[in-house]
């Protein structure tokens, strides 16, 4: 359990290690920044036996940087009086699910195991984005049906280890997302039914029965640690941690109650347990992701390479403001215990904070599986009541823009995305800006009908885009908060 620093700066377990309730997926820096964090404070003001299992699916930096320190690691809060570094030692084992698949559908088939979570990011659900359907053409998930015994996605995972308790006469778990994407918990659920129905009919039956799935927002800003965190950290506290994560103080965990077999006390740790999540999650994914993603495009282009950097930029600050007030709260509803003006004022506030070191490039990774949620939906909402989101639709074309692998100044971009070649192949196949933008739109697991047969929205992410080539990121979003 959490050991207190600097008085005794060590890297190691007090007490014996906790007993595994939990098998995360995923096991990043946004799982060790928040889940890992407030299961350690949960256990030591409940106690209960939660300790994690953290199971990577595919590269095993974190169990190399785990295991030797016996899954104890530092949590380093970015505070405004200068960082606080606490260990946390909720994680007990770590697993590359690769190297032995058979261990990881055990270790979950376990009837200790209460729960499976999963920090997977967006495109770990296999799914179209635009919809938020399973993709049964995803190779991973074509591969999973054939070879239940050795998956390599999370959905084949949790269904091979659930045919395993079924089989056993074992209850079953709760699978809890943790990821950005709208109804998370339904989301997931229906992923795993459909996978489970391809499989066999019964097992999706008892799935249905035998497994919940909370809906639940997760925030907290958690750059990828860096080498010169690890040095940090090492200056102040006398250790060397390659597993330490560096985060802001502030985070958010807003759940579902709906567990099948209990669950740690995570409101000792300030979790808030509500009948629904929607609300919050929109309002986090809209306000929230959806300036990041938008600061983190045009930012990019306009050659910032840190959000702080970027709103440090008076204009890139206006235009949040401008989108919080005109195009993202008036789709929302208002959560119960939010302030949507003030929510957002507190978001510009995390932003500024210049010890955090969030990369734009990082950010912007990921986008065809980022958009609907972030950025297309609220601007559908907008059309549908007669309003041109032109804000968002700038975030669109700078999107647009960055996936053509090119930046300002000529130099290429390191594009990261699923669809990274497809996308880079249609923008430079086609010859003018506004044929670039149409062969972006074909691509229909992004872009919803809704939207692609709106005249209006295809005439002003193209002006965007055009905008954007022929003034710069810089000039056109200084021209949207001045306009
Ligand atoms: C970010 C998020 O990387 C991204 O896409 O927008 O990870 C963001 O930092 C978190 O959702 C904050 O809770």
């Amino acid at each position: 359990m959490g050991v207190g620093l600097p008085d005794s700066p060590r890297l190691n377990r007090e007490g014996p290690e906790p007993n595994i309730g939990i098998v995360h997926l995923g096991p990043g820096a946004f799982f060790r920044a928040f889940n890992a964090v407030y299961t350690d404070e949960a256990m030591q003001l409940e106690g209960g036996d939660w300790g994690i299992a953290a199971v990577s699916l595919r590269s095993p930096a974190a169990r190399t940087q785990l295991e030797p320190q016996g899954g104890v690691f530092t949590s380093v809060t970015l505070a405004p009086e200068g960082l606080q570094p606490c260990v946390i030692g909720s994680i007990a084992r770590t697993l590359v699910a690769p190297e032995d698949p058979g261990e990881v559908i055990a270790t979950m088939a376990d009837p200790k195991v209460k729960i499976v979570s999963l920090t997977i990011t967006e495109k770990g659900y296999c799914t179209l984005p635009s919809s938020g359907a399973l993709d049964l053409g995803h190779s991973d998930i074509a591969h999973d049906l054939l070879h239940p015994e050795q998956p390599r996605s999370a959905i084949g995972f949790i269904v091979s280890a659930l045919d395993a308790r079924r089989k056993s006469g074992c209850a079953g778990f709760t699978v809890l997302s943790c990821d950005n994407l709208p109804s998370n918990g339904s989301l997931a659920r229906a992923i795993v039914l459909e996978f489970a129905r391809q499989r066999d009919g019964a097992l999706a039956d008892w799935i249905e029965s035998a497994v919940s799935f909370p809906a639940t927002m997760v925030d907290r800003i958690t750059p990828a640690t860096t080498q010169d965190n690890i040095e940090t950290l090492a200056e102040i506290a006398g250790y060397h941690d390659p597993a330490c994560v560096f985060h802001e103080g502030f985070r958010q965990w807003v759940i579902e109650d709906d567990f099948a077999d209990g669950r740690p006390a995570w409101e000792s740790a300030g979790a808030q347990f509500v009948t629904s999540v929607e609300a919050h999650e929109m309002m986090k994914l809209r306000c929230l992701n959806g300036t990041h993603s938008t600061l983190a495009y045009l930012g990019y282009l306009a050659g910032y390479g840190t959000i702080a950097d970027t709103v440090a930029n008076p204009d890139f600050a206006a235009l949040c403001e401008m989108l919080w007030r005109e195009e993202i709260t008036p789709t929302l509803e208002q959560p119960d215990g939010e302030d949507l003006p003030a929510y957002c004022a507190s978001l510009l506030e995390r932003y500024r904070n210049p010890s955090i070191q969030h990369m734009t490039w990082q950010i912007a990774m990921d986008g065809s599986q980022k958009l609907p949620q972030r950025l297309l939906g609220t601007i559908a909402d907008n059309l549908k009541i007669g309003r041109d989101p032109k804000g968002l639709i700038l975030a669109v074309a700078g999107w647009m823009r960055y996936v053509g692998g090119q930046d300002e100044s000529g130099q290429p971009i390191d594009v990261r995305d699923p669809l990274a070649a497809a996308l880079h192949k249609a923008s430079d196949n086609a010859q003018t800006n506004a044929a670039k933008v149409a062969a972006l739109l074909e691509f229909d697991n992004v872009f919803s009908g809704t939207l692609t047969e709106n005249a209006r929205f295809r005439t002003l992410v193209t002006q965007a885009y055009v905008d954007l080539v022929e003034m710069g990121a810089k000039a056109a979003v200084k021209e949207m908060t001045t306009a």
